[in-house]
């Protein structure tokens, strides 16, 4: 019995080490750059991976305790949903069964837009970005205004210093749908022949450097100029220029190029006088009211990149001594002016009622 046990083990010991011998690696090759984009249509969500070495993508969307895999060669997948919510979807990129990488992405699917007159789909940007944290947001889900905005009334001095020709009141704010809506109307109010409003966040949410993602379709027309913005918190002490003012989002409405061009712009002072510093970007087809679009800031304490739908298209450098403004906290302002020095007055064209939506704004630090 003990010599057949040791006749056994040694049989075993054999074949392990045989078996080591013999055996090759397989070196491992893993996809790199995952690189995943997703675009929501109401109640679809379109996703788009690439990634370099991956020969397959499996993605898998998650939906109320239940999930759906789909399988793809080219990295494009959809999914339909059938209620509301916040929702993601996982996307692993194989080089072979074994050897693949994952990233999870975060979205909201809103199907009660389409009750408030918005546009039904367009871009969208993901819940989170790696090296972030999302420190404030606001997905404008309620009913009203939630407690960290304030409306800013009236027609300010020399029309907001610009001649703007709009009278701002609350009642031209709306929350429902999921969106912010700011509707300038023409209509007598305060010895102004249009109103509109204006919100901001002063004295209740300010930040210093993020990556700043907001949501929006815009209103459109000669003369109608809607604007997602910020001031920084000292305006009350060193006053405008001194205070820095970094502009997320403007567009000047009208034909032509108007209505398809947003311009991303930081003014400052330079030793007492006002610069600025700025640059657009142009939709290649369609105008900015036609469908939603992702208006963004990446701010650091190096500089200022504007984006559109994650495109770059400008970057200022704020080491500079004269550009410290943004070395501090700003607070956000959005508001549709009508009218005023940069954009003129509408004309027979301009059609009102109009409407900037606002889906969601977010920071990320
Ligand atoms: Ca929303």
């Amino acid at each position: 019995m003990k010599k057949r046990m040791s006749i056994v083990l040694f049989t075993l010991f054999a074949f392990a080490s045989c078996q080591k011998d013999n055996y090759q690696p397989k070196p491992i090759v893993l996809p790199s750059n995952l690189l995943v984009t997703l675009e929501i249509n109401t109640a679809t969500v379109n996703v788009v991976a690439t990634a370099d070495s991956a020969n397959f993508f499996i993605f898998t969307f998650y939906e109320n305790g239940d999930s759906t895999m789909v399988e793809s060669l080219t990295g494009i997948a959809s999914h339909t949903y059938s209620t509301s919510g916040e929702y993601s979807v996982k996307t692993v990129a194989y080089t072979s069964a074994e050897h693949f990488i994952t990233e999870v992405d975060a979205f909201e699917i809103n199907l009660n837009l389409g009750g408030t007159g918005a546009p039904a789909g367009g871009a969208t940007s993901p819940m989170s970005y790696n090296g972030y944290t999302l420190v404030w947001n606001d997905e404008f889900n309620g009913n009203a205004l939630s407690a960290d905005w304030v409306h800013e009334t009236g027609n300010g001095n020399w029309g907001w210093g610009n001649n703007e020709l709009q009278y701002y009141t609350s009642q031209n704010t709306t929350v429902s749908g999921g969106v912010l809506q700011i509707t300038a109307k023409q209509e007598a109010m305060g010895g102004q022949n249009y109103t509109s409003s204006r919100i901001k966040t002063q004295g209740l949410k300010s930040w210093k450097y993020g990556r700043i993602d907001i949501r929006a379709a815009l209103p459109k027309g000669q003369g109608i100029w809607p604007a997602l913005w910020m001031l920084g918190d000292n305006i009350s002490s060193v006053g405008w220029p001194s205070c820095g003012e970094i502009d997320i989002m403007e567009m000047i409405g009208g034909p032509g190029n108007n209505d398809r061009t947003v311009h991303g712009t930081a003014h400052w002072s330079d030793n007492g006088s006002h610069a600025q510093f700025g640059d657009s970007y142009t939709l290649n087809s369609g105008i900015f009211a036609d469908e939603f679009h992702v208006f963004s800031i990446v701010w650091n304490a190096n500089g200022i990149t504007w984006l559109v739908d994650n495109q770059v298209y400008n970057t200022i450098n704020t080491t500079p001594a004269q550009l410290s403004e943004f070395q501090e906290k700003f607070f956000f302002i959005f508001n549709v002016a009508v009218g005023g020095n940069w954009p003129g007055s509408p004309d027979a064209s301009t059609q009102f009622p109009q409407t900037m939506y606002v889906d969601y704004v977010r920071v990320f630090q």
